[in-house]
């Protein structure tokens, strides 16, 4: 199944038609998820992989075997895939660890039906657009990326494949309190403190590890050990689908590329329409690390 030019349009979203049919989206939102279910949660883009590793090294309590011999979407298959079925029962972790883009009003009344702990991952918007940009360069079930500004417009005005990010992360996030199973991690987190990150989340998910473990865990969910990593870095995949000659998978990792390709005035227009579709969201946002910020500042 390549359909590499076909797109799904599901509850008024586009999803690219290699990874998904109408019936693999319906599933989902149907798919009956158990007490013990991990779910991860993210929009596209914004650390999901780094957090499949995570997740794979502390259910494995630092031990490295899995996620050098298992790809990374065997570990934690996406939940809406259309082979999702056939992996979920290949994959080699207990609790299982399911991975999803889907907004929140789809998927909250599946989810609210068990007790499965999710784990939502945000990205600084403006990392996210960039990051997607250049995916949809070497992805060949992405329509053309057009210009920067072409792409920027369709991010903010949420048309783009997999919807809105600014619903997505309303959506979940409005959960907090509601839902006492969710805790949210932000990509800046995972890279200002990732020992802290893995710790917090080892505790939540009621498997506490020791600091050796916590080391170990580190190592393996570091950039350049997951960009060598045949499991975690996508080079499985065919050219025909990932185009490696023009880009990487794991291409930079870095808080604040964005301002490698945000001119003044895309950021200013960014900022504009980020406060009005903001407005009614009160989450406190940390996208640079602290001491930069106020080094900044002091300039
Ligand atoms: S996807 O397609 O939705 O699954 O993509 P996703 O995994 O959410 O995001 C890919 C970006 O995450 C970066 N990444 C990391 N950054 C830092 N450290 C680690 N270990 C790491 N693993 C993945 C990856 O490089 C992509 O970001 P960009 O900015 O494009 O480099």
């Amino acid at each position: 199944m390549a359909r590499l030019d076909v797109i799904e349009r599901f509850h008024g979203i586009s999803f690219p038609g290699h990874l998904h049919t109408q019936d693999s989206l319906q599933s989902a939102l149907n798919f009956p998820f158990q007490d013990t279910d991990i779910v991860i949660v993210s929009y596209p883009k914004s650390g999901t992989t780094w957090m499949q590793q995570i997740l794979t090294l502390i259910s494995s309590r630092g031990d490295p075997h899995l996620s050098q011999t298992v790809p990374n979407w065997t570990r934690a298959p996406w939940l809406e895939h259309y082979y999702f079925a056939m992996l979920l029962e290949a994959s080699p972790l207990t609790p299982r660890v399911i991975t999803t883009h889907m907004p929140h009003h789809l998927l909250g009344p599946a989810l609210q039906r068990s007790k499965a702990k999710v784990i939502y991952v945000s990205r600084n918007p403006k990392d996210v657009v960039v990051s997607f940009y250049h995916f949809h360069k070497m992805a060949n079930f992405f329509p053309e990326a057009g210009s920067f500004q072409e792409f920027l417009n369709s991010f903010l005005e949420g048309t783009m494949q997999y919807g809105s990010w600014f619903d997505h992360i309303k959506g979940w996030t409005s959960q907090t309190g509601i839902m006492n199973n969710l805790l949210h991690v932000t990509y800046e987190q995972m890279t200002m403190d990732l020992p802290g990150t893995i710790k917090k989340l080892s505790s939540y998910l009621q498997s506490p590890l020791l600091d050796h473990e916590v080391d170990n865990c580190v190592k393996q969910c570091s950039f350049s050990s997951m960009k060598d990593n045949n499991m975690s870095n996508y080079t499985l995949i065919t050219e025909d689908i990932l185009d490696h000659s023009k880009g990487s998978f794991l291409r930079k990792g870095k808080v604040g590329d964005w301002k490698n390709m945000f001119t003044e005035e895309l950021n200013q227009y960014f900022d504009g329409v980020f406060k009005s579709k903001m407005e009614d969201c009160n989450l406190e946002f940390v996208w640079e690390e602290k001491h930069k910020v106020e080094t900044q500042a002091d300039e």
